[in-house]
């Protein structure tokens, strides 16, 4: 059975683990997102690319969700001492060797795609990591500046720096729209029995994927029935940053919002959790299948039945 799924970092990469727990003999492929990257001392750094390669890998600092498990900050503070800018984003040494690699091979002109199947071949995911694009784009945040002003900020830089506190008033994928889709990121989707959209964040993973032209495109006109689990419960986010991301864009956050901003056209089923099950008529009535099922990742065995229950309702789909 081939599986694609659309996924950013921390919590795509937990639902990737359920997913492969559930149907290990799957062939599963992951459209990672790339907007969250950024380049800081002169490296190129994938965080969901990384986290979901660590992950699967098994060498994630699993507490924190990002980053490597035992991992040491020499470097970090050779960097500090000579005063050199950025010191909020915390880079391992451990971490650091996997961007000299990846820097290392985008210099000798490989694309990501193909430096992130090197990388790959190391840690073995046990599936197909393929970049959302091999171009770059990064996801800027506006947020107010002094009196009526406006500025735009790199997302890490508000999100690590910031702690996400200034009020996101736009979010803008820069490059998306010169983007092209990432090596076999397209014929995975036209291959797919499958296709699930975990409950990464809606806005800065999933919606960043879905911004590369094209991308949305193969996503509607697949004959795989397209599965998305609401990473909203009870009106709030499980982790991270959704719900001011959402807040950005216009789209409360709300299970049923979620799936009507993913859209009818893409989506054929969409999972939200009993906390939501009022939800349920209005994704129903948009045309889009809707179950409830508890969806909180509290361990690999509770993901998988999440993951199940999404292969259940695309079963459901297609008949
Ligand atoms: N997140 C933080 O909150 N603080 C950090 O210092 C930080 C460093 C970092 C380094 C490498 C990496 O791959 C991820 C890192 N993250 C950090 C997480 C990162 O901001 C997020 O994982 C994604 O960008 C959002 O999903």
């Amino acid at each position: 059975m081939r599986i694609v799924v659309l996924a950013g970092g921390v919590g795509g990469s937990r639902f990737l683990l359920g997913l492969r727990h559930a149907v290990p003999q799957a062939e599963i492929t992951v459209v990672g997102n790339t907007a969250d990257d950024i380049t800081l001392f002169g490296l190129r750094i994938c965080p969901d690319l990384d986290t979901i390669m660590y992950t699967l890998g098994g060498g994630i600092d699993e507490q924190q969700g990002w980053g490597r498990a035992g991992e040491t900050f020499t470097l970090r503070e050779e960097f500090a001492a000579y005063g050199v800018e950025p010191q909020w984003f915390s880079l391992g040494d451990r971490d650091l060797a996997t961007h000299v690699v990846r820097t290392q091979m985008l210099g000798a002109g490989f694309p990501l795609s193909q430096v992130t199947e090197a990388l790959c071949a190391r840690w073995q995911p046990g599936v197909r990591l393929l970049p959302m694009t091999d171009d770059r784009v990064e996801t800027h945040i506006v947020i107010a500046s002094d009196g009526d002003q406006r500025r735009a900020l790199h997302f890490q830089e508000w999100w690590v720096r910031l702690h996400a506190e200034p009020e996101a008033l736009d979010i803008v994928p820069v490059g998306a729209d010169e983007a092209k889709p990432g090596a076999g990121v397209l014929e995975a989707i036209d291959a797919a029995d499958l296709v699930l959209l975990p409950p990464s964040n809606p806005v800065v993973s999933i919606g960043t994927i879905l911004a590369v032209p094209g991308i949305r495109e193969a996503l509607v006109e697949t004959m795989a029935p397209v599965v998305g689990l609401s990473p909203i419960i009870g009106g709030a986010p499980v982790r991270g940053m959704a719900d001011k991301t959402l807040a950005a864009i216009g789209v409360p956050a709300t299970a049923d919002e979620v799936a009507l901003y993913y859209g009818a056209d893409l989506l054929d089923g969409w999972l939200v959790d009993t906390r939501d099950a009022a939800s349920v008529p209005t994704v129903e009535a948009a045309g889009i299948r809707c179950r409830e099922i508890p969806l909180l990742m509290t361990s690999v065995s509770s993901t998988a039945e999440m993951a199940l229950a999404a292969l259940g309702l695309a079963a459901e789909v297609e008949r």
